[in-house]
C-alpha cells in the first residue's frame, strides 16, 4: 500500500490535531451506534498519540476495550477524484465510520488501512468521521494477551510482552485523493554490476493505463527512463545507498488512461544489495558489522505517538553513539521512521508484532500460570492466520525501503516447545515467497538454546537475545563471559549462518553509582557491556550487536520494573547514561566493520 503523498496528481490533507474522544467503559458504542451522531463527551484527544497517558484518569490509562475518536471532515470543492481516509495505525483494532456507517475494519495495531469515501462525501460537503479503536489482546491476536476480571470486578488486560500496551491512534490520519485510474502499487528491487545500477520496477494500476517511469538523482537530474508496467532501469555511474550514506534517487511514476486524470507518484529509491554469504551479512557485497539497538516507539505523555521532533532527535543520538542499525522491536514502526532510516543510511531489521508468544517465560516474569504456548486454546491457528496477514501487510508496506535488510517474523517465541515448528515453518516460507530478496530471521530466546530450538533451521541468519550478567550470572561477569562463550560455541558449531546479538542489556537507574560496580549502577552497565563485547569479539560468526535498549521505556507494573524498563543506554528523556559514552567510544571508530581482536 503506497503512503499518501501530495503530487501534481494527488491531494493530501492531514487530519491530525484535536479530536473528540469518548471511552466506552460499558461497551455500548457499537450497539448504540455512537458514530451516528456527535459523541456525547467533553474529552479532547490528540492525534497522533497513544491516549493512555494524556489524561489524569487512571481508569482511562488502564481501560480495556473500545475508545471513540471523532471529528468532522470536509472534502474541498475542487476535488473531483476518488477520496480516501487513511489511518496510519489503530492499536490494536480499528473501525472507520462516516456519518454513522461502518466502512472499514482492521485488526493489527501497527499497520495502515484506508477506505474510499468518494460516493459518501461529495466535494464541497462535510461529514462526521468516527474511528473506534480497541486495545484488547486475546490468544488469537498478535501480540497475544488475555482479558480477565480481577477480584475488584475490573477488567484487566494481561499480556506477555515487556512494554506498556499503549493504544489509540498513534500515527497520522489523512484524507487524500487519487485519480480514477491510479497507481495502486510500485515494487522496486535494486542491484548493480560494476558502476551500473539496476532498478527493476513493477507498477500496478487500478485498470489498464500507459505507465512511464523516470529516475532522478539527488540533484533532480534525469538518469534513466522507462515505460510499461515493469522493466529495468540502468543507472550509469551509480551512487549506491550505503550504511551511513542514504543516497536516494526518486522514481517518478506517471500513468495515463482514457477517461481519467493522469496519476503521478514519487518513490525514493536506494540502490543497494543485501545477501547472506557463509557467516557474513553483505551490504553491497561487503561484510557489515551491525551496531545499534533494539528500540521502542516510546515517549512520555504520547506513548507510542509518532512525533517528528523526537524521531529526528533519536536518529541524531543513533549517529552520535555510532549506531549503524536498529531493530523495530517489537512491532513495525511508523512509516515516517522507515523513510528517515532510508534517508540517513540506517539499517533496519523490520519486525512484526509477534512478541510474547511464550507463556512459559511470561509465567516466570509476570507470575502467571505456566502453560504450553502453541495449543488450540492458546496461541493457535487463528493467531497463525493473523500473523500471516501481518507479514503480508508488513512486506507490502516496507518492501521498497533500502534501509530494511531483513524481516524478523517474531521475537522470543517458545521455539523449544511442541507446535513451534508447525506454527512458524509456513510463516518463514510465506515471508520468503513474498520477498525473495531479503533474509528472513527471528529472534531466539535464551530458553530455546541451539540444541532445542525448533525454528532456527529456517532462518537466514539467527538473532539471539542473551542476558548473561543480568538474568543469569547476575553480578558475576566472569561466569557470564564463560557461560556466554560456551553457548555461542554451540550455535556456531550447529548452524553455519551469521549470528546477530539483538538484545543484551542491564537495568540501570540513571544517577545510581557504585564503586563496586553493583547491578543497577551506571558502572555495572558499562562493565556488563565490556564483558559481553569480549564474547562478541571472540566469534567471527557474530556479525552484529544491538544493546537492549536504546532508551528506558514504559512497561506494565511488575516487581522487576521500576516505573518501566531501565535497560536504556539513554534515559526515557534521551539523556546519556555512562553506557552511552562507552558505546560511543567503541562504535564510532568501527566504520561498519567488526572490532579487531
Ligand atoms: C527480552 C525481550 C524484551 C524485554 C527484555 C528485558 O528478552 O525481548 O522485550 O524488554 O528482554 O528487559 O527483559
Amino acid at each position: 500500500m503506497l503512503k499518501p503523498k501530495q503530487t501534481s496528481a494527488r491531494e493530501l490533507i492531514s487530519l491530525d490535531g484535536i479530536w473528540d474522544f469518548k471511552v466506552d467503559f460499558k461497551d455500548q458504542g457499537l450497539s448504540e451506534n455512537w458514530a451516528s451522531k456527535k459523541l456525547d463527551t467533553d474529552l479532547d484527544v490528540a492525534v497522533p498519540a497513544s491516549y493512555n497517558e494524556l489524561f489524569t484518569s487512571r481508569e482511562i490509562r488502564e481501560h480495556v476495550g473500545w475508545v471513540w475518536y471523532q471529528r468532522t471532515i470536509s472534502v474541498p470543492k475542487g476535488w473531483d477524484q476518488r477520496t480516501f481516509v487513511r489511518v496510519g495505525a489503530a492499536t490494536h483494532e480499528g473501525k472507520i465510520f462516516v456519518n454513522g456507517k461502518e466502512l472499514a475494519h482492521h485488526v493489527g495495531g501497527y499497520m495502515p488501512f484506508e477506505v474510499e469515501i468518494t460516493d459518501l462525501v461529495k466535494p464541497g460537503t462535510q461529514a462526521l468521521l468516527t474511528i473506534a479503536v480497541s486495545n484488547v489482546l486475546t490468544n488469537e491476536t498478535v501480540p497475544p494477551g488475555l482479558v480477565q476480571v480481577a477480584e475488584s470486578g475490573r477488567k484487566e488486560q494481561h499480556y506477555y510482552h515487556d512494554f506498556f500496551n499503549y493504544a489509540g491512534l498513534a500515527r497520522s490520519v489523512s484524507l487524500y485523493s487519487r485519480p480514477k485510474v491510479s497507481i495502486e502499487d510500485i515494487t522496486v528491487v535494486t542491484d548493480f554490476e560494476g558502476t551500473t545500477g539496476k532498478v527493476h520496477f513493477e507498477v500496478e494500476t487500478s485498470s489498464a493505463a500507459d505507465v512511464s517511469v523516470e529516475l532522478l538523482d539527488k540533484a533532480g537530474k534525469s538518469v534513466a527512463k522507462g515505460s510499461g508496467n515493469s522493466g529495468v532501469l540502468e543507472v550509469p555511474n551509480v551512487k549506491l545507498w550505503q550504511p551511513g550514506e542514504g543516497y536516494l534517487y526518486q522514481l517518478v511514476v506517471k500513468s495515463e488512461a482514457a477517461g481519467s486524470d493522469a496519476d503521478h507518484y514519487e518513490l525514493p529509491v536506494g540502490i543497494r544489495t543485501i545477501k547472506v554469504s557463509g557467516t557474513d551479512i553483505l551490504v553491497n557485497g561487503k561484510p557489515i558489522y551491525l551496531t545499534g539497538f533494539g528500540m521502542h516507539e516510546d515517549h512520555v505523555v504520547k506513548g507510542k505517538g509518532h512525533d517528528n521532533a523526537f524521531m529526528v532527535n533519536d536518529f541524531e543520538l543513533l549517529k552520535w553513539v555510532g549506531a549503524n542499525s536498529f531493530r523495530t522491536s517489537h512491532y513495525p514502526y511508523a512509516e515516517e521512521v522507515m523513510d528517515y532510516a532510508d534517508k540517513h543510511g540506517i539499517l533496519v531489521i523490520d519486525e512484526t508484532a509477534a512478541v510474547g508468544m511464550n507463556t512459559g517465560l511470561a509465567s516466570g516474569i509476570f507470575g502467571t500460570e505456566p502453560r504450553l504456548t502453541f495449543t488450540p486454546d492458546n496461541v493457535n491457528a487463528a493467531s497463525q492466520a493473523a500473523l500471516a496477514s501481518q507479514i503480508r501487510e508488513l512486506i507490502a508496506r516496507d518492501k521498497n525501503h533500502p534501509s530494511v535488510i531483513a524481516w524478523s517474523i517474531t521475537n522470543e517465541p517458545a521455539s523449544q516447545e511442541p507446535g513451534a515448528d508447525e506454527y512458524f515453518a509456513p510463516l518463514f516460507k510465506l515471508a520468503k515467497e513474498l520477498d525473495p530478496t531479503r533474509p528472513v530471521t527471528y529472534v531466539n530466546v535464551m530458553l530455546a538454546p541451539y540444541a532445542d530450538c525448533k525454528i532456527a533451521k529456517y532462518a537466514d541468519f539467527i538473532c539471539l537475545n542473551r542476558y548473561y550478567g543480568w538474568y543469569v550470572n547476575h553480578n558475576d561477569l566472569d561466569s557470564a563471559i564463560a557461560g556466554y562463550k560456551k553457548e555461542i560455541k554451540g550455535w556456531v558449531e550447529t548452524y553455519k549462518v551469521p549470528l546477530v546479538i539483538t538484545e543484551y542489556g542491564a537495568d540501570t537507574m540513571a544517577g545510581a553509582h557504585s564503586i563496586h560496580d553493583l547491578p543497577w549502577s551506571e558502572e555495572y552497565q558499562v562493565a556488563f557491556l565490556k564483558a559481553n563485547h569480549e564474547v562478541h569479539d571472540s566469534y567471527k560468526e557474530i556479525v552484529g550487536e544491538h544493546v537492549w535498549n536504546f532508551a528506558d521505556f514504559q512497561t506494565k507494573p511488575g516487581i522487576f520494573r521500576v516505573l518501566g524498563n531501565k535497560k536504556g543506554t539513554f534515559t526515557r528523556d534521551r539523556q546519556p547514561k555512562a553506557a552511552a559514552h562507552e558505546l560511543r567510544a567503541l562504535w564510532t571508530i568501527l566504520n561498519n566493520s567488526k572490532p579487531k581482536k
